[in-house]
C-alpha cells in the first residue's frame, strides 16, 4: 500500500445553493417580502457576529445561470453547528420561497505533501489560520468538487508518495503565481459528500479563474488526475445587492 498523505483538518463547511422561487416571492405582498428580508437581515447579523468572534465565518453570493440563484456557505467547529444553520435558515420565511440547489458537505483540509519533514505544522500560527478562515469578502466565488482519478494507468492512490509529492510541488507552484489574485480553499470530503474534493475560490476579477484553472489543466496533477464537478461562479451579496435581488 502507498504512504497515505497526512492532512490536518480544520472548520466543517456546509455550501449550501438554493434557487428563488421568484413568481411566489412577485406574488407574495409588500409586507410578507419585508418581514422575510428583516428576518434574513437578522441571520445575516448573527453570522457576522460569529465570525467577528472568529467561531466561524460566513459568505453569502449570488449565483449566476441557473443552477442557483445564491449560496450560503458556512464554516462551523462541527457538523451540529452546521446543522442548526441549515435548519434554523429553513425555517426562515424567506427560505420558503427558496427550493434546494445543491449542497456539499466537507472540512477545511491541509495535506502534508509540502510540509519539510520534522515540523510540527500545528505550531505555526499560519496554519492554524487556514484551518480556520475568515472567508474573503472577494467580489467573487467559484466552487466545484473533484476527485483524483483511479482508473487504469492514472490511479492517484496507487503511486508513491515521492511520485505524488513532486507533482502537488508543481501544482503548488502554479497556484502561488495567483497570490493575491485567488484566495483558494480545498476541503476534504472523502466520506462526507460524493466527491473528495470541494475547491472554493475567492477573487476580486473572476478572469482570475478561468486564468488558474486553465493553467492547472495542463499541470500533470490535473490533465491526469483530475476529474470534475459541476462549476458554479457567483457574485458578492452585500447588503445593497440584496435589497436589490430581492426588490420586487
Ligand atoms: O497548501 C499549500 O499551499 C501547499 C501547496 C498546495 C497543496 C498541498 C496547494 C496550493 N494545493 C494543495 C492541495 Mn491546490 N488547488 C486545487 C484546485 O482545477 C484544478 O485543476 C484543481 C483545483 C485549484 C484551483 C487549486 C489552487 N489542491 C490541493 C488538493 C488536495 C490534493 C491531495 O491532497 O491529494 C486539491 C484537490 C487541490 C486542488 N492550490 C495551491 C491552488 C492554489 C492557488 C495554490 C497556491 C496557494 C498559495 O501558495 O497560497
Amino acid at each position: 500500500m502507498s504512504e497515505v498523505a497526512q492532512t490536518l483538518e480544520g472548520w466543517y463547511a456546509l455550501h449550501d445553493f438554493r434557487s428563488i422561487n421568484w413568481s411566489a416571492w412577485g406574488q407574495a405582498d409588500a409586507g410578507t417580502r419585508s418581514a422575510a428580508q428583516d428576518e434574513l437581515q437578522g441571520f445575516l447579523k448573527q453570522w457576522q457576529s460569529i465570525e467577528d468572534a472568529k467561531t466561524g465565518s460566513t459568505a453569502f453570493y449570488s449565483i449566476i445561470g441557473q443552477k442557483a440563484d445564491f449560496v450560503l456557505m458556512h464554516l462551523r467547529e462541527t457538523l451540529e453547528e452546521l446543522s442548526e444553520i441549515e435548519t434554523a435558515f429553513n425555517k426562515t420565511a424567506f427560505a420558503g420561497f427558496t427550493t434546494p440547489a445543491y449542497s456539499y458537505v466537507s472540512v477545511v483540509e491541509l495535506s502534508n505533501y509540502m510540509t519539510p519533514p520534522g515540523t510540527d505544522p500545528m505550531q505555526s500560527p499560519d496554519i492554524i489560520a487556514r484551518l480556520k478562515p475568515t472567508l474573503p469578502k472577494a467580489s467573487h466565488i467559484c466552487f466545484y468538487p473533484m476527485n483524483k482519478r483511479r482508473q487504469g494507468n492514472d490511479n492517484w492512490y496507487m503511486l508513491s508518495m515521492e511520485e505524488r509529492r513532486t507533482m502537488m510541488r508543481s501544482h503548488g507552484m502554479i497556484g502561488r503565481q495567483y497570490a493575491g489574485k485567488v484566495k483558494q480553499i480545498i476541503t476534504g470530503s472523502v466520506g462526507l459528500d460524493d466527491w473528495e474534493w470541494g475547491v472554493t475560490l475567492f477573487a476580486d476579477d473572476a478572469l482570475q479563474f478561468k486564468k488558474l484553472v486553465y493553467e492547472m489543466r495542463f499541470d500533470e496533477v490535473s490533465a491526469r488526475f483530475g476529474d470534475f464537478g459541476d462549476f458554479y461562479v457567483g457574485n458578492l451579496l452585500t447588503e445593497e445587492k440584496l435589497s436589490s435581488l430581492l426588490h420586487i
